[in-house]
């Protein structure tokens, strides 16, 4: 009796150890507000005509090896001011421009003002958006006195570029999985919350493609109402192009005061958080890995899962309407997503992973020729017009 309770209070205190960590001590960064202000105009010089230099603009911009970490400071609000344009002096009659500021964040980075429309997205090296801009010189126009820059508030959100984004319970393999697969060394450990943040692995296959794979922290039952460690992750898999969903097949508890969900049931709470999250995202490409094969009873397990998915696709099949027609007090997923494949691993022992990579790699692959395609159509459609307004 007392091992047991030993054994629990450890293991309620861990995962008590791990909401905090995930809250207060290592925060991974993935969102900063600033302030930015454009410098102002300098003085123009009215009895030479001599105009002020404009004001300093504000940018922000993605470049190599940067993190938001860097943006931050002690403060709420980090602020961000460009230099003044000089004065129009007798001698330089044409004032100087002010200096710009460049805040520099990592790719992936989108900007929004205080409103939250978006300002611009910021996915390759280089990628710049103005925040702010710099006053004009003083000039006859505005009575030879440079005018105030704008200012405002604005956020800057990482979300993560990858190709597939793991999505699973707790302790479902996710990371093992990452770890197998790619080169990567991600943290596992036998009990929930062991990653904190976000990581990516770059799978290499043979013919040297690459395909990069981002490890989450693992979701929970609430996670879109920012329970455990919150919907802030969630945003990250809104720009992969696959989901791949890691489930344990012997299913999960969280903790002896949580409930016990078997795989199948935690899938479509897995299914039901994403919708709840954000609708678009049970519309995305999407492939099960089913995990653990190698324990002992799996076998059974899979079978008795793989019967309820079949089950439960034909009858959302059957009856549509019923299914749209559930409510989300009762559980039930309004769209269950319909998986490119269901694949058996074990991501310890490396069983089915070569599959898994090939069906990745695939559903990517078609993924990016539907993309090309659309593409294509809406370039020819220009060109049709061009030709069309030629003739
Ligand atoms: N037997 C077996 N154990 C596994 C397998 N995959 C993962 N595990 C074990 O399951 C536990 C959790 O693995 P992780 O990879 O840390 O799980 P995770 O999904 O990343 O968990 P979080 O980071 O907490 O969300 C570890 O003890 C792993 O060794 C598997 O295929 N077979
Ligand atoms: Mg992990």
């Amino acid at each position: 009796m007392m091992v047991f309770l030993t054994r629990f209070l450890l293991v309620s205190n861990k995962i008590k150890g791990r909401f905090q960590a995930g809250k207060n001590r290592h925060r991974f960064i993935d969102q900063v507000r600033i302030y930015a202000r454009g410098g102002g105009g300098g003085q123009g010089h009215p009895k030479f005509g001599g105009i002020g230099g404009s004001g300093g603009d504000v940018y922000v911009q993605a470049l190599p090896d940067e993190t938001l970490k860097n943006v931050k400071s002690s403060k709420r609000e980090q602020r961000y001011i460009a230099g003044p344009g000089d004065n129009s002096k007798a001698r330089i009659l044409q004032g100087v421009k002010g200096r710009d500021l460049i805040i520099k964040v990592p790719p992936g980075v989108c900007v929004t003002d205080d409103n939250n429309r978006l300002l611009g997205d910021l996915n390759k090296v280089g990628d710049k958006v103005l925040v702010a801009r710099g006053g004009e010189g003083g000039k006859q126009k505005n009575e030879w006195s440079g005018t105030k820059g704008t200012k405002g508030s604005f956020k800057l959100i990482l979300k993560l570029i990858a190709d597939v984004g793991f999505v699973g319970f707790p302790n479902a393999g996710k990371s093992t999985l990452l770890k197998a697969v790619s080169r990567t060394e991600p943290k596992i450990a036998d009990y929930p919350f062991t990653t904190i943040r976000p990581q990516v692995g770059i799978v290499e296959y043979d013919d040297k493609r690459q395909i990069s794979m981002a490890d989450l922290p693992g979701l929970i039952e609430g996670s879109h109402q920012n329970m455990g460690m919150g919907h802030r992750f969630l945003r990250h898999v809104e720009r992969t192009k696959l989901l791949l969903f890691v489930v344990d097949v012997h299913g999960f508890q969280l903790s002896p005061r949580h409930a016990y969900r078997n795989a199948f049931e935690t899938i479509n709470i897995l299914n039901k958080e994403l919708e709840l999250y954000k609708s678009e995202l049970v519309e995305k490409p999407a492939i099960l890995a089913l995990n653990k094969l190698d324990m002992e009873g799996a076998d059974e397990l899979l079978q008795e899962t793989l019967e309820a998915i079949q089950n439960n696709t034909e009858t959302s099949h059957s009856h549509p309407d019923m299914v749209e027609g559930t409510t989300e007090e009762n559980g039930e997923v309004r769209k269950p997503i319909s998986f490119e494949d269901v694949i058996p691993i074990s991501a310890k022992d490396g069983e089915g992973l070569d599959r898994l990579k090939s069906r990745v790699r695939e559903v990517i692959d078609e993924h990016y020729e539907k993309e090309r395609t659309v593409e294509e159509e809406s370039e020819g459609d220009v060109g049709r017009r061009a030709t069309t307004g030629v003739l």
